[in-house]
């Protein structure tokens, strides 16, 4: 298998495991990410945790010994799907966290981007390097990078390929957290308890609201915002919420 699924107590991780190719994207691996996202759903677990196998690489983009002899019908569809598979993490009941082990270039960053949250090594590098191979990104790094980062930063990295390290990526808002000097999968499970405990109610419903942010215009997002604000206050759990405050003591979500 190109990828592991396992469970974690309260979370599941997902291991790109190719590490002879630095976990290259090839059409299994995209395969067998898009059935683990799905699977990953239906788990019951409170985060989905993405990571690479070995100390290397998170993911070095799409596979470049397959892109040889494939016709332009074939090319659309690797990017539709790979597109259509990292976008099932937008739609995925719980968020999801990139933990970016080392190189994350091309395809690999492109997932890593479709991520709710990403986190990064001191040894990880990211890049949309596809200029170098005359290519531009076609996994969602042109449209993901720049609501990321703003469009000059994302026309930096992609017109120039350029390669960031964690700390740059820090730096501009590219990755939450730098992590894991002793321990990554540790830390990464350190930083999804932090929103773990709270209402899943409430979580996805605030989640969907920001998606909704940055593809509607202004007036729109502030109707999605009061349509699901007033979903969540709806909820059992901002009952409980609200008087465990008043009462002063922890609430006790139940996901209703
Ligand atoms: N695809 C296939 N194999 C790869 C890839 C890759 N992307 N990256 C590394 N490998 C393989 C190498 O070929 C090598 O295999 P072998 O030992 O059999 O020669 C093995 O992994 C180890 O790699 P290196 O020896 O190169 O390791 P280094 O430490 O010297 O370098 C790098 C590491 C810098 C990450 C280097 O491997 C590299 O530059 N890799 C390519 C990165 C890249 O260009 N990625 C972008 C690919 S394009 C893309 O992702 C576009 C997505 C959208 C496509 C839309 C289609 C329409």
């Amino acid at each position: 298998m190109a990828v592991e699924l396992t469970r974690h107590d309260a979370f599941v991780v997902l291991t790109l495991n190719r590490p002879e190719a630095l976990n290259a994207l090839n059409a299994q691996t995209i395969e067998e990410i898009g059935s683990a996202i799905d699977e990953a759903g239906r788990m019951d677990a409170r985060a989905l945790i993405i990571t690479g196998a070995g100390e290397k690489a998170f993911c070095a983009g799409a596979d470049v010994k397959e892109m040889v002899g494939i016709d332009l019908i074939a090319k659309r569809r690797k990017a539709e799907l790979g597109q259509s598979t990292f976008a099932r993490l937008d739609t995925l009941s719980i968020p999801s966290v990139a933990l970016i082990n080392g190189y994350a270039f091309g395809g690999g960053l492109e997932l890593a981007l479709a991520a709710t949250f990403r986190l990064a090594t001191p040894n990880a590098a990211v890049a949309l390097p596809e200029i170098k191979l005359g290519l531009m990104p076609g996994y969602g790094g042109t449209q993901r990078l720049p609501r990321v980062v703003g469009e000059a930063r994302a026309l930096e990295m992609i017109l120039t390929g350029r390669t960031v390290r964690a700390e740059e990526a820090l730096s501009i808002g590219l990755v939450n957290r730098i992590v894991g000097t002793q321990d990554r999968l540790a830390d990464a499970f350190a930083f999804a308890r932090e929103f773990s405990s709270y209402s899943r109610v409430a979580l996805t419903h605030a989640r969907a609201a920001i998606q909704r942010a940055l593809a509607q215009p202004l007036h729109e997002g502030l109707k999605t915002e009061a349509d699901l604000s007033t979903l969540a206050f709806q909820s059992k759990d901002a009952q409980e919420g609200i008087a465990a405050f008043i009462e002063k003591r922890p609430a006790k979500f139940t996901d209703a």
